[in-house]
């Protein structure tokens, strides 16, 4: 019995290690879960949630097949034994495991609903609003306080450009299916919804290129909805609105897909 337990506690011990190594070691890919390190204030707050979520699933794992390894290794039939009493109907057991899984998905409810909340709020105090526009199958992006735009096809992808550390309010639009917009490094995305302007804001913090891409499948070319974004310095960005502007790409964007002119609410 005691070489059982001592196996026992051997097997636990590798399980629970690389949980708990993880969460002793520096900023990696590991450390957070595959999540791509996050680009923008906001992102902590998502990375949170997620290696939570998954530190608590790991804890919940472990102490589930724990168990059951436990009573299949220490209550095995042994040669000789006779069938033991079988048991059912057990009330006590039966609420408990209702109950406990009750209180882990609303812990898991409340943790998600408080942050979605968080980041989905709209402070009206961003200094840029980019009016995002996905269609089949590329991107068209409003900058819609400096009267500028630009648009992209599936071969000659668009690309995004954001001044670093000032809040930018995107605008969400589509004149055909539902798209999404996403950034992986902003560990953000939104549905692009015909018909509704969804909007979310972010402040990006790191300079860099970053990829984008369309998160909802929309149809045969639905892989090539790829764009970039690229933030940059006050003064590039300053310097690449003037840029577009000097290629005639004033005003709103107007694909002749949609009207966009009320896009900005
Ligand atoms: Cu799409």
């Amino acid at each position: 019995m005691k070489s059982t337990r001592a196996r026992f506690g051997a097997l636990i011990a590798i399980v629970a290690l690389p949980v708990l190594l993880t969460g002793c070691s520096n900023d990696s890919k590991l450390t957070r879960f595959g999540f791509p390190s996050p680009a923008t204030k906001e992102g902590p707050t998502i990375l949170t949630l997620w290696q939570g979520s998954w530190i608590a699933a790991g804890l919940v794992g472990i102490l589930t097949w724990g168990l059951m390894i436990w009573a299949i290794v220490v209550y095995r039939r042994r040669d000789g034994d006779p069938l033991p009493a079988q048991t059912r109907y057990n009330v006590p057991l039966e609420i408990a495991y209702t109950i406990i899984p009750l209180v882990m998905v609303l812990g898991l409810f409340y943790f998600t609903a408080k942050d979605q909340s968080e980041l989905t709020k709209l402070s009206g105090t961003q200094t840029h609003t980019v009016n995002v526009q996905g269609w089949r199958w590329s991107w068209g992006f409003n900058y819609t306080e400096e009267g500028a735009y630009d648009v992209g096809t599936p071969a000659a992808r668009p690309v995004l450009y954001l001044p670093v550390d000032e809040k930018v309010k995107f605008v969400l639009t589509s004149p055909d299916v539902i798209h999404s917009f996403w950034i992986p490094a902003f560990l953000m995305k939104m549905d692009v919804v015909p018909g509704r302007h969804n909007s979310f804001e972010i402040t990006p913090n790191k300079l860099g290129t970053f990829v984008g891409k369309c998160a909802e499948l929309c149809g045969a070319d639905h892989s090539r909805m790829l764009f970039d974004v690229k933030v940059v310095n006050r003064s590039e960005y300053d310097a690449h609105i003037a840029e577009l502007k000097a290629r005639g790409q004033v005003g709103l964007l107007d694909t002749g897909r949609q009207k966009v002119a009320g896009a900005t609410q």
